[in-house]
């Protein structure tokens, strides 16, 4: 017992040190103790969750206090990414057949991409052919991809108040092009509501990664039911 304590002792103040170094801007030190935790057998989605998201909580409160500007933030972004990376093999076992087409893109106005990046993760993990449109994607490059891809599901991603609209925007470009009735959207991102996704008219809203893999099921369900 006595040493199981100090086993999980020692994991969390791994886990800390991770922590630390995605909110100080260290990629080489966030790699490092990612590959640490790895070694030490430490879950991957302990690592995510324990290190990474709770690493950009803190950048984000840091951020609203005025102690963290755009440059800070861009640091422990990258330094988020490249912790990531090292991650990536655990969660993109895809299956051989897969579970359906997801085109997923971050909307015009917003660069924020690494939240979107984790979606695709997980749905790659679980088997869907994902084609990554990016950041900042203009309504015009949604409908061509949709119209293009044949996917079975549109994601689209916003992490600013101000960027939220576009969601709407897009949806009535799909409508205007007569693409709508073909595809189901999927809608998600920190601001963004289930109240906010049925305003703009999605079919889905998903509140993290792991949601919008179960709301991307549902929704193929629902298609393959007519
Ligand atoms: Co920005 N930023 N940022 N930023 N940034 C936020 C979002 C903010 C909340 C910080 C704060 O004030 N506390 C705030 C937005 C406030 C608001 O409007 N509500 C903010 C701001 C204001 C800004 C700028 C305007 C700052 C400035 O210039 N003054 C600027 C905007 C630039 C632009 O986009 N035009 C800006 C810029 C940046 C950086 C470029 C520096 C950098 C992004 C780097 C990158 O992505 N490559 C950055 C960062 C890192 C953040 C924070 C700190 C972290 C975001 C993140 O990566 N979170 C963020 C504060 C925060 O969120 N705590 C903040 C981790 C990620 C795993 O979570 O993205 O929420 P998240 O994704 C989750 C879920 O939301 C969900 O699943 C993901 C995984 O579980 N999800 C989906 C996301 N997309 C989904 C799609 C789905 C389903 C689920 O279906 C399709």
């Amino acid at each position: 017992m006595h040493g199981r304590n100090a086993l999980e002792k020692r994991i969390m103040l791994g886990l800390n040190e991770l922590r630390q170094s995605i909110i100080d801007g260290n990629s080489t030190g966030a790699v490092e103790l990612t590959e640490s935790a790895i070694a030490a057998k430490i879950p991957a989605q302990d690592i995510l969750d324990k290190g990474l998201f709770s690493a950009m909580d803190t950048v984000g409160r840091l951020f609203n206090k005025g102690e963290y500007f755009f440059p800070e933030m861009l640091l422990a972004g990258a330094a988020m990414k490249s912790a990531l990376e090292q991650l990536k093999p655990f969660f993109s076992k895809g299956k051989a057949s897969y579970s359906g087409r997801f085109t997923i893109g971050t909307v015009q106005g917003d660069i924020h991409g690494i939240g979107k990046n984790i979606v695709i993760m997980m749905l790659e993990a679980n088997g869907w052919l994902v084609t990554d449109l990016g950041t900042d994607v203009p309504s015009e490059r949604f409908c061509q991809a949709v119209r293009e891809s044949g996917c079975d599901i549109l994601g689209m991603s916003a992490l600013l108040t101000l960027t939220m609209p576009r969601f709407k925007e897009v949806i009535d470009a799909l409508t205007a092009a007569g693409l709508r009735d073909g595809v189901k959207i999927i809608v998600g991102g920190a601001p963004v509501t289930q109240a906010y996704a049925d305003q703009v008219g999605a079919d889905g809203y998903a509140r993290d990664a792991v949601a919008a893999v179960i709301k991307a099921k549902d929704l193929i369900k629902a298609i393959e039911r007519g």
